[in-house]
């Protein structure tokens, strides 16, 4: 269950495709612990609550209990992370969780990518979405592997199913990993999957106050692509303006002007990736005895 949303994770499958057939994401651990968390009524002996007091002891009941459960799946998220983490660390991996709302270019920035850091550093890519393999058929069709997660009723990706998918991917040591998120710029902020950043992309035909509007994804992210940047002639968007709303929530981000199809702006953000994975191949290396 989503604590943004509420919706459920239970119907996720993972599509190792060079295992050749669907596979039914394992769970680990219990379902969701169910919160125990008991409000008093605050009544006296002898004294019977009144309906409006039972009704406001139910309803902090229930909330205590929200919160609980919440609070449980987010620690089981983080703990899960966490060892996602460990795990690309110990392989000297660069990885990249990139969130979007639907159609802002996730997919067709992964194909560009991957066809300019070809021969360059080795990758694999994650793709999630509730329903078909699409977009991994997309990124095999550049040579490049790629893992199907479907999330069925689910908004976005979790440490757990990334854990599963990448067992099935090779990561080389110096490489990167990339990650498309679900769709949705709201409950993917929520959770992280282990990844080194989070990497927003933001398209022209979207409006300029989106950063203002989901902030926490903006506020997640250490990178913002905005994208479409071709498209700039024939709209009314104000480019200055939309990244000035996305520095008002967040006054780190970094932010490049890109356009997938036209390539304006490929080279900085694949030498931001470079550096990346430069970076985490070097500092495994260092780990590594003599
Ligand atoms: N004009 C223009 N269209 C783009 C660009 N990037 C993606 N698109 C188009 O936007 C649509 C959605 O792209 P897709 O990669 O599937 O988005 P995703 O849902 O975020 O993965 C497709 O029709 C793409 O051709 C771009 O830089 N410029
Ligand atoms: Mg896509």
């Amino acid at each position: 269950m989503c604590t943004t949303c509420g919706c459920g994770s239970d119907g996720a499958t993972i599509d190792h495709h060079r295992a050749g057939h669907p596979y039914v994401a394992r769970r680990r651990g219990a379902a969701v612990p169910g919160a125990t968390a008991a409000a008093g009524t605050n009544s006296k002996p002898g004294r019977t609550a009144s309906a409006e007091e039972s009704a406001v002891a139910a309803s902090a009941a229930a909330h205590l209990r929200q919160v609980s459960i919440e609070q449980d799946l987010l620690a089981r998220n983080d703990a899960e992370a966490a060892a996602n983490r460990r795990a690309f660390a110990q392989a000297g991996v660069f990885s990249l969780n990139l969130v979007s709302s639907p159609g802002s270019g996730k997919t067709t920035l992964l194909v560009k990518t991957i066809e300019r850091l070809a021969g360059r550093i080795p990758l694999a890519v994650i793709e999630g979405d509730q329903q078909t393999s699409n977009d991994a058929e997309r990124i095999r069709a550049t040579g490049a592997p790629a893992t199907q997660i479907n999330t069925g009723k689910g908004c976005h990706l979790d440490a757990r199913m990334v854990g599963d998918a990448m067992t099935s991917l090779p990561l080389a040591r110096g490489g990167l990993l990339m990650i498309e998120n679900v769709g949705n710029l709201v409950c993917p902020a929520a959770f992280d999957l282990g990844e080194a950043h989070k990497v927003v992309i933001l398209s022209v035909t979207e409006g300029e106050d989106k950063p203002l509007k989901y902030p926490d994804m903006f506020r997640a992210a250490d990178l913002m692509l905005l994208n479409k940047c071709d498209l700039l002639p024939y709209l009314e968007f104000d480019v200055d303006k939309a990244e000035a709303c996305a520095r008002r929530v967040n006054p780190d981000i970094r932010i490049i002007r890109v356009s997938a199809t036209s390539g304006l702006g490929m080279d900085e953000w694949v030498e931001w990736l470079a550096a990346g994975t430069k970076a985490s191949g070097a500092n495994q290396q260092a780990k590594e005895p003599a």
